[in-house]
């Protein structure tokens, strides 16, 4: 397991992306330490459909560790169009927004050994990930970007994930209707070497449009997995009490796939 992580770690620094920071000796928890997300369904027996469950399995199973596509700068879309919510109505948000979040903290919190709010000067501080990749967005459009950000499985490693933790919920500050928007993966997805809380797009801090402070970009994922305006991280042993209880906004509201593996 050891030499399947290692490997994995190399393959995220030699195939496109290029790692950035200190610490990058052991970023990510050796596999002991890791839950085992893929032996029982995140919400309890038959809760994802049938389809859904046996892509989640497979993939699992034969594509743990495989990257998405990476592009070169030629590649990149010369217009990437933002969508969903673009500007949080909450006061909170946009007060931090007027000062440049300079006061703005990241709370990394639940099944964690030691909580944690980080400022965005930590997090650009913290060993970085950066990658040109393709979105993809259900609604039929894609685009490629450039993206950079720290590694989420740096910071988790930073908290100390407990044991009981297997999946990372994002909680974003916008909402629809008063529902503020959330997401979740399962840990292979958190730890995934392509999964970055991204504070650059295309070589210039993130648009409010397209997220700020930080956003997700988790490669192997649709669009909506890709919170935007993440105020929140929070590590939790079961997906059930979160919202209502499908691990995702548009999960719950519309009953899109908690697992958007592409
Ligand atoms: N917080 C939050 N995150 C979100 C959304 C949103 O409305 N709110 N929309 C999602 C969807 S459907 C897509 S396709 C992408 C769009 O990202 P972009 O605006 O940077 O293009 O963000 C995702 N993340
Ligand atoms: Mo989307």
């Amino acid at each position: 397991m050891v030499r399947k992580l290692s490997r994995r770690f190399l393959l995220g620094g030699l195939a496109g992306g290029s790692l950035a920071g200190p610490a990058l000796a052991a970023p990510f928890l050796p596999a002991r330490d890791r839950a085992a997300p893929d032996r029982a369904s995140p919400f309890g027996d038959g809760f994802l459909g049938a389809g859904e469950w046996l892509a989640y399995r497979a993939q699992r199973l034969i594509g743990g560790d495989a990257l998405a596509p990476e592009f070169t700068e030629a590649d990149m879309s010369p217009v990437f169009r933002t969508n969903g919510n673009t500007l949080p109505a909450s006061a909170t948000y946009r007060a931090h927004a007027a000062t440049g979040f300079a006061d703005w903290r990241l709370r990394v919190d639940g099944q964690v050994g030691m909580p944690r709010a980080f400022s965005l000067q930590e997090l650009r501080a913290m060993p970085s990930r950066t990658q040109i990749t393709l979105h993809n967005c259900v609604e039929g459009w894609s685009a490629v970007g450039k993206w950079q950000g720290t590694l989420l499985g740096v910071l988790l490693r930073e908290v100390g994930l407990r044991p009981s933790a297997r999946y990372i919920v994002f909680h974003c500050a916008d909402d629809f209707d008063g529902t503020p928007y959330y997401e979740s993966v399962d840990l292979d997805d958190a730890f995934h070497p392509q999964t970055i809380l991204a504070y650059d797009m295309n070589d210039a801090p993130l648009t409010i449009g397209h997220g700020a402070p930080i956003r997700m970009r988790i490669e192997r994922q649709l669009g909506y997995k890709h919170a935007k305006f993440v105020m929140r991280v929070e590590a939790v042993e079961s997906l059930r009490g979160i919202g209502q209880g499908k691990g995702g906004f548009w999960e719950d509201e519309a009953g899109y796939y908690w697992y958007a593996g592409i």
